[in-house]
Parts: structure tokens; C-alpha cells; sequence
């Protein structure tokens, strides 16, 4: 199945190309290691340019319900690394869900990168790239966006993913900024 899909569609027929490279990455921090600084398990995992390797990766390796817990996939525009110091996330910020059933999370994922891909969005420029979560607690998914003090661009990113995912719950909006200081300066800036 997954063969097939990687060798490019109809029989024979050229891969469809998509408008940009996406990578794939992978941070596992099942096993943290002591005193190890944040990223130090983040790894870029593949790059892709058209709808069959997408599905090729997707089916075999890039589904959240394949991720142990404290892990996490990213799928980011490529050139862009999932972290606040790239210089493209450094003014940014994140649209984020939580999600309780792995079911559910897998296709919100699945609808979500999709989107991506193939170009949904209007702000289409402003979207840095989407993050996955397994956590004990809650798992999530969040959208990274570029200009956070961009609240018109931010809300239209917000109302569209959630078309997407075909949400109705409320979600939130933080700035990396605010992330990066104290717990307790944390909340969101944003909301939908
Ligand atoms: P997280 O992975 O976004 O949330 O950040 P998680 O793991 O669900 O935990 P919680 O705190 O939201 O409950 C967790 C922590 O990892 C942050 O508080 C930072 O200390 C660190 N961290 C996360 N990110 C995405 C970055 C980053 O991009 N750069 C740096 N330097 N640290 C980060």
C-alpha cells in the first residue's frame, strides 16, 4: 500500500507536486536525559514535496496514535525549525486544542495537515506549522503562526482551522513570548 502510494499515483504518472516542501519532525522526551537542555531530543525526520511521499510518510510513520506519551510530531513549512529562536516563530505564537481520544486526534491531525498542504488557508504565508502532542494528562495539537500581535490575520487562522477540524469547543491563542517567561504570565491572548 504504502509502495504503491510512494511510487507516484496512477501507474506510471508523475507525483503530484505540492506548492512547498514540509518537514516532518519527531521529539520523543519519553526517556529525557538529566539536566538535558529543551530541543535536545528534537530530531527533523523527513522533507517532502509531493502528495504521495505526504501519504507515504503519514500512513507508515506520522500518526500521533503511533506516538508513545511525551512525544510529539511536528510537520513544518520547510526552513523553519518547530522552536520560538527560529527567526520565522521568534514573534509568533500558537493556536492550540486539546483533544481526549486518540481517534479524534489522530483525523483532526490528519484534517490539519492536510489544510497545510494543500494550500486552505488564506493566511497561508503567515503559518509556520502544526505540532502534535501526547501527553499523560491531555493530548494536543497546536498551530504555529508568525506575527501574534497580527490579531485580524490570527483570528482569520483560528476560525479557518477550526472549519477544518470541524471544532466547536473554544480555543486559545498564546504568544511564544508570553511562553518563554513564568507558569504563572501564561494564558491565552486570543480566543475563538
Ligand atoms: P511544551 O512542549 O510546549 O508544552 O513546552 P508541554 O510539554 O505540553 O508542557 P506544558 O509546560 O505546556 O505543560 C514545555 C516546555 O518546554 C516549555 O515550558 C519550555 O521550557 C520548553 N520549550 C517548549 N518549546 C516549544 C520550546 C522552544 O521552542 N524553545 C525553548 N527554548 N524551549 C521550549
Amino acid at each position: 500500500m504504502a509502495e504503491t502510494a510512494a511510487s507516484g499515483g496512477d501507474e506510471g504518472g508523475a507525483p503530484h507536486r505540492l506548492e512547498r516542501k514540509w518537514t516532518f519532525w519527531f521529539d520523543n522526551q519519553t526517556k529525557p536525559k538529566q539536566g538535558a537542555a529543551w530541543g535536545t531530543s528534537l530530531r527533523k525526520a523527513y522533507t517532502f514535496d509531493t502528495v504521495e511521499e505526504f501519504w507515504c510518510l503519514h500512513d507508515q510513520i506520522f500518526r500521533p496514535s503511533k506516538l508513545p506519551a511525551n512525544a510529539d510530531f511536528h510537520c513544518f513549512k520547510a526552513g523553519i525549525e518547530p522552536k520560538w529562536e527560529d527567526p520565522e516563530c521568534a514573534n509568533g505564537g500558537k493556536w492550540s486544542v486539546t483533544c481526549n481520544r486518540k481517534s479524534t486526534l489522530d483525523t483532526m491531525w490528519l484534517e490539519t495537515l492536510m489544510a497545510l498542504i494543500g494550500e486552505q488557508f488564506d493566511d497561508a504565508e503567515e503559518i509556520c506549522g502544526v505540532v502534535v502532542s501526547v501527553r499523560p494528562r491531555q493530548d494536543k495539537l497546536a498551530l504555529w503562526t508568525k506575527a501574534a500581535s497580527n490579531e485580524a490575520v490570527q483570528m482569520s487562522i483560528g476560525r479557518k482551522w477550526k472549519e477544518i477540524m470541524d471544532f466547536n469547543d473554544k480555543i486559545v491563542y498564546s504568544f511564544h513570548d508570553d511562553s518563554r517567561r513564568e507558569k504563572s504570565s501564561r494564558g491565552g491572548r486570543y480566543s475563538i
